[in-house]
């Protein structure tokens, strides 16, 4: 029986949590929910906020936030080697990376491809939020890169790197512009993109 369950979609914020159960080779069900209301009110029932990923705990529990679910599996999992020991500064650093990725990165995602819905002006209003949204995307892109040496906790791989993955891999512009001018970035995505779990999981999403 499979320990976890995650539920997400194709190249969606699931995309992470799915690369951190491939690296701990976990066992995991993988479920795709729908976009049809039917299938998100049902889905609501597990997960509030009707959005992906969550995932399904052993004990039966469903926990939501990209970013909390990638801190627990790396506490659950101490002897994986995806975090620093908790309560070290390494790990301080960890939390630091991965709380500013969900707080910065992925909300720029989310205003630049929902950027209606953080408008009452409609659609001239929402395209001043989507140019704004993808300008913080690339300063918070910046604001990492100078830290990659090469993972973003400097020699060791964590969460982090796969989360950094998914969410550089969603910036709304030509990706060769972006690591032309960010060159480390360019070099990240090369090494993560290597790994045989981020590559399983990427397929996954593919199709
Ligand atoms: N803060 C949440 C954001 C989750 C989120 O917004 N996911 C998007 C996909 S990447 C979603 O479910 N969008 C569908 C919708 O909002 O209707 C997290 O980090 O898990």
């Amino acid at each position: 029986m499979s320990r976890y369950t995650l539920y997400g979609r194709p190249g969606s914020g699931s995309v992470a949590v799915q690369i951190a159960l491939e690296e701990l080779g976990a066992s995991y069900e993988r479920v795709w929910v729908g976009r049809e209301e039917a299938d998100v009110t049902a889905y609501r029932a597990l997960n509030p906020t009707g959005r992906v990923p969550a995932l399904g705990l052993p004990d039966g529990s469903v926990m939501f936030e990209s970013a909390a679910i990638l801190i627990h599996l790396s506490l659950a999992h101490p002897r994986a080697g995806v975090a620093p020991a908790a309560g070290t500064p390494a790990h301080a650093r960890f939390l630091q990376w991965i709380v500013f990725m969900s707080a910065n990165l992925y909300d720029a995602a989310l205003r630049t491809y929902y950027s209606d819905r953080y408008s009452t002006l409609g659609s001239e209003g929402a395209e001043s939020i989507r140019r704004r949204a993808t300008e913080d995307y690339r300063r918070d892109l910046e604001l990492i890169a100078p830290h990659l040496a090469p993972y973003v906790l400097g020699a060791d791989y964590s969460l982090a790197d796969g989360y950094l993955h998914m969410l550089a891999g969603w910036y709304p512009g030509e990706p060769a512009e972006l690591h032309r001018r960010v060159p480390a970035l360019a070099a990240h995505a090369g090494l993560v993109g290597a790994r045989p779990a981020v590559a399983k999981a990427m397929a996954d999403n593919a199709g």
